[in-house]
């Protein structure tokens, strides 16, 4: 990247990276979600996003969602990393499979983002797929209330993606960025879930592919590793300050952080509740994409 042979990074994220902002993740022993079940009263681990585990009893995922709803968590420093390298230019595209949507509220625009297993921002019902107001649906679910569709009455959800669930249309765009991509960054993943895991393997086979994590995941595990294939192991986020302070980024990341989070993370918040207030879906984005795309990506 130093010598600007890097031009069309694709950063492949997990969980992992939110974990440094207070969220757990799933199988990090100890802390992560899986480790925690009790505290959701569900079965086994995966049925927090199964489908007719929600049809029958919504309330694990809701008290979830409750964690999650972007609002309570703030990006950390490797979010503003990944957003560095697009305002460096050299950002192709980020896969996230977080529904935290810190990767928006870190400015990365909305372009330059797939949020491959969904996220909060829409809700819609279930079963028939009746589209819902994505702000009602989360005042009813913070308040321990079920929305329900106005046409068949079954439960909405916000547009989560569940196991056997489609993925969104943007996911698709790997087909024409991984052939593309001269780098490739993979951070806070255990890689185990399909079919988001084996998009690591559609990179052209010399493409460098960089691990970022705490231990040796998927293709990782392989003994000798490709040839261009290299891991970092560690806490994810001392990790990146060391890649950014090689890179002799870290002051910028950090000006960065500090202007986010002055000028558009309260201007994020105050947009959110300004909405609630007058009803309104439309709002809410125009504001997060005018933050994104004006005065904070510009500086
Ligand atoms: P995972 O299976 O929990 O894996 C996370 C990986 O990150 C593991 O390999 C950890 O060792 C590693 N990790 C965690 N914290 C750190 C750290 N500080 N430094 C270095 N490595 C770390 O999660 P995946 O993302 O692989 O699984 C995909 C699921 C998780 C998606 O469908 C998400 O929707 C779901 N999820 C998302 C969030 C979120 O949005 N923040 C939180 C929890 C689960």
């Amino acid at each position: 990247m130093k010598m600007g042979r890097c031009k069309n990074v694709v950063v492949v994220a997990g969980a992992g990276i939110s974990t440094a902002s207070g969220i757990p993740d799933f199988r990090t022993p100890g802390t992560g979600l899986y480790a925690n079940l009790e505290a959701y009263n569900i079965p086994y681990p995966e049925a927090i996003f199964n489908v007719d585990y929600f049809s029958n009893d919504p309330q694990p995922f809701f008290s979830l969602a409750k964690v999650l709803y972007p609002g309570s968590h703030r990006p950390n420093y490797v979010h503003y990393f990944i957003r560095m390298l697009h305002h460096k230019g050299l950002l192709l595209r980020v896969y996230t499979q977080n529904i935290d949507s810190l990767e928006k509220l870190c400015g990365i625009p909305d372009d330059k983002l797939v949020e491959a297993h969904g996220s909060f921002a829409t809700a819609s019902c279930h079963l028939c797929y009746t589209p819902y107001p994505a702000e009602d649906a989360k005042r009813l679910i913070m308040n321990g209330s079920v929305p329900t569709c106005t046409f068949c009455t079954a439960t909405v959800k916000p547009d989560v993606v569940f196991f056997g669930e489609d993925l969104p249309q943007k996911y698709f765009l790997h087909t024409q960025d991984f052939p593309k991509a001269d780098l490739l960054l993979i951070m806070g993943t255990s890689l185990q879930i399909e079919p988001f895991a084996s998009l690591v393997n559609t990179v052209r086979s010399t493409v460098p592919r960089l691990l970022l994590n705490r231990h040796a995941v998927g293709p990782f595990q392989r003994n000798p590793l490709r040839k261009a294939d290299r891991m970092e192991l560690g806490d994810l986020e001392d990790t990146v300050r060391q890649f950014a302070e090689m890179l002799g980024w870290n002051d910028d990341i950090m000006e960065l952080m500090k202007s986010q989070e002055q000028e558009c993370i309260p201007t994020l918040v105050r947009g959110r509740s300004a909405k609630r207030q007058a009803g309104s879906e439309e709002s809410d984005s125009e504001t997060d994409s005018k933050c994104s795309t004006s005065s904070c990506l510009t500086k």
